[in-house]
């Protein structure tokens, strides 16, 4: 059964309580005993529209779904919390990115695995790195070595 990481991140209407309710639902999808949820960071917002700091961290866990009923799953648990479309890159109450589906390698026009900006974002790879030091991406690259301190410095811990 595949380990899945999903990124959350909010910026609206208690940004921590939105990522507590988004873990209690991501629980709910995970085979029972392996669901993990990194430390919270606050992290300045990524991108050109003005809005507030955003609450960030990652989840963990082994799941039957497979990847577009999960895909489906989160984008409901975003619907439940209140997400609305409003602008590309603004502010949302919640926001869940699936990361990494096990060691697959995903291309389709709704779903790309890995997540195409995780290799970059310091507000993915320090909480996928606190739940998974050792993780190796399906390109072969070691997490490790894309976690320069200076991303390190980019996040406080909550
Ligand atoms: N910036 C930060 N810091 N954290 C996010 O989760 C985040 N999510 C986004 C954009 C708007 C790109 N910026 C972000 O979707």
């Amino acid at each position: 059964m595949p380990k899945v990481f999903v990124a959350l991140g909010a910026n609206l209407t208690d940004p921590k309580a939105q990522l507590d309710s988004a873990c209690r639902a991501l629980a709910q999808l995970a085979m029972p005993g392996t669901f993990a949820c990194s430390p919270y960071y606050r992290s300045v917002p990524m991108g050109d529209v003005p809005q507030p700091d955003y609450i960030n961290g990652v989840a963990s866990f082994s799941t039957q779904l497979a990847p577009i009923a999960l895909l489906d799953a989160l984008q409901h648990i975003e619907q439940e919390q209140g997400r609305q479309r409003l602008v590309r890159w603004g502010p949302r109450t919640l926001d869940l990115d699936l990361l990494l589906y096990g060691n697959e390698q995903i291309n389709t026009p709704r779903l790309t695995v890995p997540h195409y900006g995780m290799k970059t974002r310091s507000f993915v790879l320090v909480p996928l790195s606190d739940l998974a030091p050792q993780l190796i991406l399906p390109c072969g690259t070691p997490l490790a070595a894309l976690l320069t301190p200076a991303l390190r410095a980019e996040l406080t811990p909550l």
